[in-house]
């Protein structure tokens, strides 16, 4: 350890903190990057963590045969509330073998082709919104309803579920039971000692009670219902592990349900609003994009399940935004057993480390001297196929990497291209980019105005 670099000015207590906010740890981070390489320790929150963004490092912590998922942190502080479900599992628990097994047909591309007209559903609830902010001449709130659309998604997908969220003035109580649980486990962080939130561990034992109550009564429901049209929640309970038969617990039925709804709406969220940010700042991509959603579908006035992995162009988009401010913004790896990292750090069995992704994003030695540009042409097949691997991971890495990613690009790539074929975005111009930082990243306060295309489609 004491050969990692660390700021200067290390003081007891107060730790690295003075001069960086507690708000926001990863942009910070990234400043920390420039001066002290491609791998540092930090004090955060008073406890010090190691930081990895080299591609070098990352590609060697990417080895699955010396590294795993750690479990820890933020992560941890969740098991309250989902336990041992997917996201949260510890790598030996037998419940994440299981679960991996059982729900992996539920993103399969046959499963995605049944979640496609659900999303559609509440896309034409986003555009019906926005279609109102329009004609009133107000500017739309792109993180906010955003967020609603993919709360939305992963509900009718995930358990056939409507929160209501783009006709209610208040967010659902089931929502509001989430995100007061998703901040309590956040605070958990910052706090020295959990006895110092009282009050609120009281709360956020109400709010766990609340959302395993709730997705109890859907399950059961459903059970004594004789099943819904295919969503996630029906192959949960119909499928049994292919070589065991083995099922799924009630309990865990339900973990995994709060699980997919946690995990399937912040991030894919962010990655929308940064997207939206970069097309509205530059007019020759936003075209570019355009230009490609007529091309490909042309005046079908609703686009089918194979005409959205067709936008290519798009999807560079949203590779890029995900590339500049991947919206989960790191993960952490444990040895599995005694190893030198990159050659060079002695690092013991279960000793972890952070990957800081959006640092491994913008390291100049894969992505150029221009690495803090937004350029979706970096996605080219040619210049993908001539970067090094493990260079590019907003969805993780190995066993543990996201189950939901092909649902997360199907979905920001169809909403992308309803928008741009139904709107012209403008920015606001004293808008100028800041990110804050949850459990995820969000381009916060952005707004866009949005003007009608004519002939509309
Ligand atoms: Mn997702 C794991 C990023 C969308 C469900 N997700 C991960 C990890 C990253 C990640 C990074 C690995 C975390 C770790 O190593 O500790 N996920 C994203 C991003 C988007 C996203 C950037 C959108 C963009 N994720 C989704 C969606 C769903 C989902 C949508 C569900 C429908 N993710 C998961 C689950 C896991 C996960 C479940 C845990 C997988 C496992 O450990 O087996």
């Amino acid at each position: 350890l004491r050969r990692i670099p660390h700021p200067p000015y290390r003081i007891p207590l107060l730790g690295d903190l003075l001069g960086a906010s507690r708000r926001t740890p990863v942009q910070d981070s990234l400043k920390y990057a420039e001066q002290l390489g491609p791998i540092f320790r930090r004090k955060v929150f008073g406890r010090e963590f190691v930081f990895v963004g080299g591609a070098g490092l990352a590609a060697d912590m990417a080895d699955e045969t010396r590294f795993a998922k750690h479990v820890g942190l933020g992560i941890a502080n969740l098991r309250p509330v989902v336990g041992d479900a997917l996201f949260t599992a510890y790598n030996h628990e037998p419940n994440w073998q299981l679960a991996h097994d059982v729900l992996a047909p539920g993103f399969s591309r046959e499963a995605m082709a049944a979640y496609h007209p659900m999303m559609l559903d509440v896309a034409e609830r986003l555009t019906g919104h926005w279609d109102r902010e329009l004609t009133a001449g107000r500017a739309v709130d792109v993180p906010g309803d955003m967020t609603k659309l993919t709360l939305e998604t992963i509900a009718r997908t995930g358990f056939g579920h409507d929160f209501g969220s783009f006709e209610r003035a208040r967010p659902h109580p089931f929502v509001t039971a989430m995100v007061g649980t998703l901040t309590y486990a956040q605070r958990l962080n910052t706090v020295p000692h959990p006895a110092l939130l009282r009050d609120a561990t009281r709360r956020n034992e109400a709010d766990i009670a609340h959302l395993h109550d709730t997705v109890g009564e859907l399950v059961q429901a459903r059970r004594s219902g004789g099943g819904g049209d295919g969503d996630l929640l029906d192959r949960m309970l119909d499928t049994a592990h292919p070589e065991t038969g083995e099922r799924l617990s009630a309990e865990n039925v339900r973990r995994q349900v709060i699980t997919f709804l946690v995990a399937g709406h912040e991030t894919t969220s962010g990655a929308l609003s940064f997207a939206l940010h970069y097309l509205s700042l530059d007019p020759r991509i936003a075209a570019r994009a355009r230009d490609e959603v007529d091309r490909v579908w042309g005046d079908t006035a609703v686009p089918g399940y194979d005409q959205v992995a067709r936008l290519r162009y798009v999807r560079k988009v949203l590779d890029e935004a995900l590339r500049l401010w991947p919206t989960a913004p790191a993960f952490a790896r444990e040895a599995r057993e005694d190893t030198v990292l990159g050659g060079e750090h002695p690092m013991r069995r279960g000793a972890w480390a952070l990957v800081l992704i959006s640092m491994l994003h913008r390291d100049r030695e894969v992505w150029g001297p221009d690495a803090e540009r937004f350029d979706p042409d970096r996605f080219d097949a040619a210049a993908v196929r001539a970067r090094a691997p493990h260079t590019f991971k907003p969805f993780g890495t190995g066993a543990r990497a996201c189950i939901g990613r092909q649902f997360a690009l199907h979905e920001a790539t169809l909403v992308l291209g309803l928008l741009l074929r139904r709107y012209e975005l403008r920015p606001d111009p004293a808008y100028r980019l800041r990110v804050t930082e949850r459990l995820t990243l969000m381009p916060e306060g952005l707004r866009l105005y949005l003007d009608r295309r004519h002939p509309a489609p």
